[in-house]
């Protein structure tokens, strides 16, 4: 019923609908029209009233409804099927469920708020209402399990670019699955599949983006290490980003990197992750559960591991790490 309250306002912008006209469209009372209006106000939606003229949205929430994301939607599949939630624990949880229960590649979850984001290794991923994107995707690609991560390293250059165009940011990509703006954390990418040891049957990738929030809206624990998109821009003095628009141009971005791949391979897309690489060619620490390796990123494979010489020139093929580069070389 909201959705379609919405879409009434969305297709009398700026003008006066009387509560007559509303409860028709939506084919319910009066009373069930002010309590949905009500509803929309809570919601941050700015509504006027006037006596015998009716209601008018002066402002919209940045809301990331199915019907705000598929307005500016213009993929073929991604996104085409889409499962919103106000908020829920983790959109990857829905995402696999769905993905359990025979959805279609394509499908897409996304969420206002999370309570319980997901990050790598059991990490928390902090998603804020209102303020940033919580997505998952859900995908059935034929390829064998060892090449999938190079699906993360496809979202993080399809995120570089949406945001690029959105907002004019140049991000960058820290290997594998950061990116970052001014040397903070923007964006958290998670892959994860469903596989057979040969066969994979769904792969899912969330994306966490960090869009309008302010320095408040950051807790403690990451207030020093992340930033968002408005705090970045115009100095924090623009207009919000709009999330409905960035994530169709995330989607699209996506779709469009994907079918090259699948017809390629990553060989066609290597060279734009390079170009937004910030790991590659510097010396890093390549942190994994057990072991640390310092030394010089070289490149990433066609496979997109990560190349590191050491000190002693022995190569090391780095399949997962959190990286960090050294400040003195
Ligand atoms: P990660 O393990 O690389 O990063 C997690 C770490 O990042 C945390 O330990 C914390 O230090 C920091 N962090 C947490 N929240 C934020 C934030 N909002 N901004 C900046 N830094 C933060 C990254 O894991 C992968 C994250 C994927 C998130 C998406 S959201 C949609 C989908 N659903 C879900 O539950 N997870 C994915």
């Amino acid at each position: 019923m909201k959705e379609q309250l919405l879409k009434i306002f969305q297709d009398h912008q700026g003008e006066y609908i009387s509560g007559e006209k509303i409860s028709q469209e939506l084919g319910c009372s009066r009373t069930a029209v002010w309590k949905h209006i009500e509803e929309l106000r809570k919601n941050g939606y700015q509504l006027d009233s006037a006596p015998r003229k009716g209601y008018r949205m002066v402002m919209r929430a940045n809301g990331i409804h199915t019907h705000e994301i598929k307005q500016y939607l213009t993929t073929k599949f991604l996104g085409r099927e889409l499962t919103y939630f106000d908020a829920t624990e983790s959109t990857q949880q829905i995402a696999h469920k769905l993905a359990q229960d025979g959805a279609e590649e394509g499908h897409v979850v996304v969420a206002n708020e999370q309570t319980k984001g997901k990050g790598r290794l059991g990490r928390v991923w902090h998603s804020r209402s209102n303020t940033s994107i919580s997505m998952s995707m859900i995908l059935r690609p034929p390829l064998p399990p060892q090449k999938t991560p190079q699906l993360t390293l496809l979202a993080a250059v399809a995120v570089v670019q949406a945001i690029k165009k959105n907002t004019g940011l140049q991000c960058e990509i820290k290997w594998p699955n950061d990116i970052l703006l001014k040397g903070k954390k923007l964006v958290g990418i998670l892959t994860e599949m469903q596989a057979d040891p040969d066969l994979v049957h769904s792969v899912i990738i969330g994306i966490g983006l960090n869009v309008n929030q302010t320095s408040e809206d950051f807790g403690e624990d990451i207030a020093h290490l992340a930033t968002s998109l408005h705090l970045e821009k115009d100095g924090a003095s623009g207009e919000p980003v709009d999330r409905a628009r960035l994530i169709a141009d995330i989607l699209l971005e996506f779709e469009e990197l994907y079918e090259e791949y699948l017809e390629n391979g990553f060989q066609s897309i290597r060279p734009l992750w390079e170009s937004y690489s910030i790991s590659v060619g510097t010396y890093i620490y390549a942190r994994m559960i057990k072991d640390v390796i310092y030394g010089y990123a070289k490149g990433i494979t066609d496979d997109g591991v990560l190349l590191v010489e050491d000190e002693s020139g022995k190569t090391h093929h780095i399949y997962s790490a959190d990286i960090e580069i050294d400040p003195s070389k």
